[in-house]
């Protein structure tokens, strides 16, 4: 029989009024282990017989009931009816964005005493370790579409903490396409599949995206970032996160601050090269997913710390932007970003669907301490969520194991479909005396939420403030931050997009409504990639559509902004959890090999040796190594460096079309390569030998040239590789 985990056994508490015998069990702390349901965790011991639904034995599951043996179907067969029906029911509606995603638990614990700021106890109890649901994903895709799309990624944090649930649903871009939600339909239509082909999946290089962008200035700041390499990222723990909008922090007395979220890796920015991103795509579609997954399995927890830009409200007006406008940023220079806690993955779910597909995050889940703004974006957000989540999960999502609070919830809400709470008494209303007046207010209490006490004035207008109206100085702003490479990457990206974009108007508009206005190199750069040529639109025979959102001026000196925090030209802190290819095999040298892993793994990085097959191979001792993977199981996209080995094996390696694409195709790619002893060999018939240790490539035998290796691999890639020889 199907047995009920640890919850189940424990003994009940008396229960009060109006609490189901669930609530109750969830109100015991689970902070020092955090764990989403004990109750609702289901796992069948070996040896225990199978049951319906019903808890009836099931006698054979594996032939449905017939008249005689070659017979129709009967009706009668229940056990077949129902297995074949909840199977047929076993999908809820994917989400209409970050359908394809992928989730961990773990926990936040604020560094010091924030409550001079906040009286959320989140952040204000360095003790606390508060339980999170951490939710990561893309916006276009479908399900089951690949990771490495380029594309925004959700950062959706469920945080439970002591005074509710806290979501802070972000990306890992700070700015957004649209102004105003009323456009995000639009913006959605555009980017996702065509609709009269549904082609292409998970990708905005198709017509409708770029032509709702050219009439869609606001969208420049973004297009920017997604143009760039954040928009694909090595791995979920290699990338930032961000609030996006400004919300307010309010502490015990009342007073409300400005805020802007940021979430920092703590192993650093990193990101793929598109060539490398396309063919992930095909060779390991999940890459993101199994890196987040076989992270935490090994014990290599993703870790990020939360930042804080704080605002004080009587400085909301002393910025060249609006603070409201969430398709700016407020530059790192201008308001330094304070960091005042850590975020750590440490648990994979035990159950794809129970908790990264119903988990159901809301923008609106808020807890005292934390307040909006008036970002009309954000405000048409805390509409939308609980909206989705009543049509994708149902009425009582809020009971879902992964969606419950872990403080009690008492109110007077019953019914719905899906129900799993068994609300006791004949009190379902307020206010009442026949139940003593409960579940009651809490006028007075400091954990009870409280709104702003914000002043409103102006007449109802359907308009866009004026000070939302620059578009492109923070476009221009992100490109003169970016290092040479970061720039050329960004002009291939837009000349990938448009040359998939078959209408020469839509091309013709991006490049002369978009392109020109953020930066005359960027133009330039891609005009020559696409053939578009830079000339003024708007004429007779080319007439510009009135574009919704005007944009304004550009400000006088937009041209000069910089802001380095924007650019990721900087080598990391550490190359834990790197994946390094050993090219070896049949006789491969021994000390070498022990040598190379041994450095590696004392660095937290992850050796595989690659072979031309499966098993084992015998190194020059005479001892068996085994063989991590075969050749054809180890494309090079997937690592992030590549030793080649020296030994009996180094002269086989040339003569293996596989190995010698993979020291190429990882050259191309920007990555550190090291060629051991006779290693050099397959270097030569790459026509590589020329490359030196400050293009990131390495040769020698000994701890020297491993030293310099692991050197290399903080720089993760060498990309001005690329841009002097080959493109990548
Ligand atoms: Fe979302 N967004 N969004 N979004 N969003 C959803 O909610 C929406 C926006 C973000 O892992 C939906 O449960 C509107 C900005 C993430 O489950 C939906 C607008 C940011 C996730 C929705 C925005 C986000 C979503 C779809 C414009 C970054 C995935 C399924 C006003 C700050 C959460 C769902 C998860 C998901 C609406 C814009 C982030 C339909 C109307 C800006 C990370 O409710």
């Amino acid at each position: 029989m199907a047995k009920k985990s640890s919850g189940a056994a424990a003994p009940r508490k008396a229960r009060t009024s109006g609490q189901s015998s669930s609530q109750v069990d969830r109100a015991q702390p689970r902070y020092k282990n955090p764990k989403i349901d004990d109750m609702a965790r289901d796992t069948v011991d070996p040896g225990e017989a199978m049951t319906g639904n019903q808890g009836v034995r099931i006698r054979d599951d594996q032939n449905s009931l017939k008249a005689g043996l070659r017979g129709p179907t009967l009706m009668e067969d229940f056990h077949l009816r129902e297995k074949i029906t909840h199977f047929d029911h076993e999908r809820i509606p994917e989400r209409i964005v970050h359908a394809r995603g992928a989730a961990a638990h773990g926990f936040f614990q604020a560094y010091e005493d924030l409550s001079d700021l906040t009286m959320a106890g989140v952040l204000n109890d360095p003790k606390r370790q508060t339980p999170v649901f951490v939710r990561f994903s893309t916006v276009a895709g479908s399900r089951g579409s690949t990771d490495l799309a380029r594309d925004v990624r959700g950062f959706a944090v469920k945080f439970y903490t002591e005074e509710g649930v806290w979501d802070l649903v972000g990306n890992n871009m700070p700015v957004f396409f649209i102004q105003d939600a009323v456009k995000f339909p639009d913006l959605v239509h555009a980017v996702k599949p065509e609709p009269h082909n549904e082609m292409p999946q998970a990708a905005s290089a198709h017509d409708t995206f770029w032509d709702f962008v050219s009439l869609t200035p606001e969208s420049a700041h973004m297009l920017m970032w997604v143009m760039s390499d954040r928009a694909i990222p090595r791995s979920y723990a290699t990338m930032e996160g961000f609030g996006v909008h400004t919300f307010r922090l309010i502490n015990a007395r009342g007073k409300a601050r400005f805020v802007k979220f940021h979430w920092k890796p703590v192993k650093g920015i990193k990101s793929v090269v598109w060539d490398e991103a396309t063919k992930i795509s095909g060779k390991d579609p999940d890459f993101h997913r199994r890196d987040l997954w076989e992270s935490i399995e090994r014990g290599d927890y993703p870790e990020y710390e939360l930042g804080l830009q704080i605002v004080e409200e009587k400085d909301e007006f002393k910025f060249d932007f609006d603070l409201l406008d969430p398709t700016k940023i407020i530059p790192e220079e201008l308001v330094p970003v304070r960091r005042v806690g850590r975020l750590t993955l440490n648990r994979n779910p035990d159950n794809f669907f129970a908790e990264t597909e119903q988990v159901a995050f809301h923008t609106g889940h808020v807890v005292p301490g934390i307040d909006f703004s008036n970002d009309p974006l954000l405000q048409g957000r805390l509409f939308s969520y609980i909206d989705t989540q009543l049509r994708r999960v149902g009425p009582n999502f809020a009971e879902l194991p992964i969606n419950r609070p872990i403080n009690p919830v008492r109110n007077n809400q019953r019914d719905g479909m899906g129900r799993t709470t068994i609300n006791q008494g004949r009190v379902s209303y307020f206010p009442n005396r026949l139940g003593g007046g409960c579940p009651m207010h809490s006028p007075e209490a400091a954990e009870a939420f409280l709104s702003r006490a914000e002043k409103i004035e102006g007449a109802i207008v359907r308009q866009r403030s004026p000070s939302f109206s620059d578009h492109f100085s923070q476009a221009t702003q992100f490109w003169n931050s970016m290092a040479d490479w970061e720039k050329q990457h960004i002009a291939e990206a837009f000349a990938f997009e448009l040359n998939q974009v078959e209408n020469e108007e839509v091309r013709h508009h991006v490049m002369n409504e978009l392109l020109v206005n953020i930066a005359d190199e960027l133009a330039e750069k891609v005009s020559v990639q696409t053939g578009i040529a830079i000339a003024p639109v708007g004429n007779a025979k080319n007439p510009t559509p009135s574009a919704p959102t005007p944009s304004g001026p550009l400000k006088p000196g937009a041209k000069k902004l910089v802001s380095p925090a924007l650019s990721q030209d900087r080598p990391g802190t550490t190359i834990k959890g790197c994946k390094v290819a050993l090219l070896g095999g049949e006789g491969v040298d021994a000390r070498q090999l022990k040598a190379v892993k041994d450095a590696l793994l004392a660095e937290g990085a992850l050796p595989e040796l690659i072979a031309a097959q499966a098993g084992t191979v015998a190194d020059s001792a005479g001892k068996q190594q085994k063989v991590n993977r075969a050749a054809p199981n180890a494309p090079s996209v997937v690592y992030d460096a590549v030793v080649i080995l020296g030994g009996a094996s180094a002269a086989a390696l040339t003569q293996s079309g596989l190995a010698i694409h993979f020291v190429n195709e990882a050259y191309r790619h920007g990555k550190p390569i090291a060629a051991l002893g006779d290693g050099l060999q397959l270097l030569e018939t790459c026509s590589l030998t020329d490359a030196t240790a400050e293009d990131g490539v390495i040769t020698g035998d000994g701890a020297e040239a491993i030293a310099a290796f692991l050197e290399a691999m903080l720089q993760h890639r060498f990309p001005r590789r690329a841009i002097e020889g080959v493109p990548a």
